[in-house]
């Protein structure tokens, strides 16, 4: 029988690459996001790909409709074997004296109660089963600061706290938490967080090779693919240019 992965955030990025991985590589996948119309392209993609997949449209901040979306599913889609916890933007990067408050609920509402809304609707369901694999998509935002990153760097360190807090919660259910803490990947992400300024956005890598959402996919697949007994418990990626938060090599 094939396993069930359930991806947020799969519109776009690094979600969108990972649900076109694991159908590759035989999950079912269930694809979430607000997006609806690049739900249903993606899901067409992957019964191409001839894996059977289900679209839930929702807004990750909206636990009432995030409960249902997961109490709604039937039993086949119920039997849910890897969450992958990926939804999550950053907003603007001023300074936190500047901040702005409609910002920071953003990404506080998105990034830290978005999760747990869709872990506490899940993880029930591998709990009954005595099984399931967590995988949540933090950052090397998680592990450092950096100027302007203040409210997306702490949501990034709450989801680090989370994943070890999820480990030690779940640990008697047999339930696998993976943390990924990735560098600077080329999405969607900075056009988010410079509110559609594309050439800002396009900025953030000048001279430098980011990562692509392939290779967070990637990574993603081989830890979702480890044997039983093995969790992969914390990975770092970052580009290669990419020492840490602050030090970006644009000259290579
Ligand atoms: P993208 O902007 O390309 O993708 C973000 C995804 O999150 C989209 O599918 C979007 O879907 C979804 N999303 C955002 N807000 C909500 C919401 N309220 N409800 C439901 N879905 C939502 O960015 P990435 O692929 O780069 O980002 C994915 C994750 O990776 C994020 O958690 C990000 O913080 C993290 N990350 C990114 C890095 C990078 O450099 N790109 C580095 C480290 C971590 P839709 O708009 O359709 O709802
Ligand atoms: C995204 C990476 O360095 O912009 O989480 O915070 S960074």
């Amino acid at each position: 029988m094939k396993k069930i992965a359930l991806i947020t955030g799969a519109t776009s990025g690094i979600g969108q690459a990972t649900a076109l991985k694991a159908a590759e590589a035989g999950f079912e996948i269930i694809i979430t996001g607000r997006r609806e119309d690049r739900l249903q392209q993606l899901a067409a993609e992957i019964r191409q790909k001839g894996s059977e997949v289900l679209s839930l449209c929702f807004d990750v901040r909206d636990a009432e409709a995030v409960k249902k979306a997961i109490e709604n599913l039937d039993d086949k889609w119920k039997n849910i074997a890897v969450l992958v916890n990926n939804a999550g933007l950053a907003v603007g990067v001023s300074p936190l004296q500047e901040g702005i408050l409609d910002d920071w609920e953003r990404m506080i509402d998105t990034n830290v109660k978005g999760l747990l809304y869709v872990t506490r609707a899940v993880a029930p369901l591998m709990i009954q089963k005595n099984s399931g694999h967590i995988v949540n998509i933090a950052s090397i935002a998680g592990k450092e600061v950096y100027p302007g990153g203040n409210v997306y760097c702490a949501t990034k360190h709450a989801v680090d706290a989370l994943s070890r807090a999820m480990r030690t919660d779940m640990l008697k259910h047999n339930i696998k938490v993976t943390n990924i803490a990735p560098g600077m990947v080329e999405t969607e992400f900075s056009l988010v967080r410079y509110k559609g300024d594309a050439a800002a956005a396009k900025n953030v890598y000048k001279g430098m090779t980011p990562l692509t959402n392939e290779d967070i996919a990637d990574t993603i697949l081989f830890a979702i693919t480890r044997p039983a007994h093995v969790c992969l418990n914390d990975i770092v990626i970052m580009p290669t240019a990419q020492a840490n938060s602050r030090d970006v090599n644009r000259e290579a």
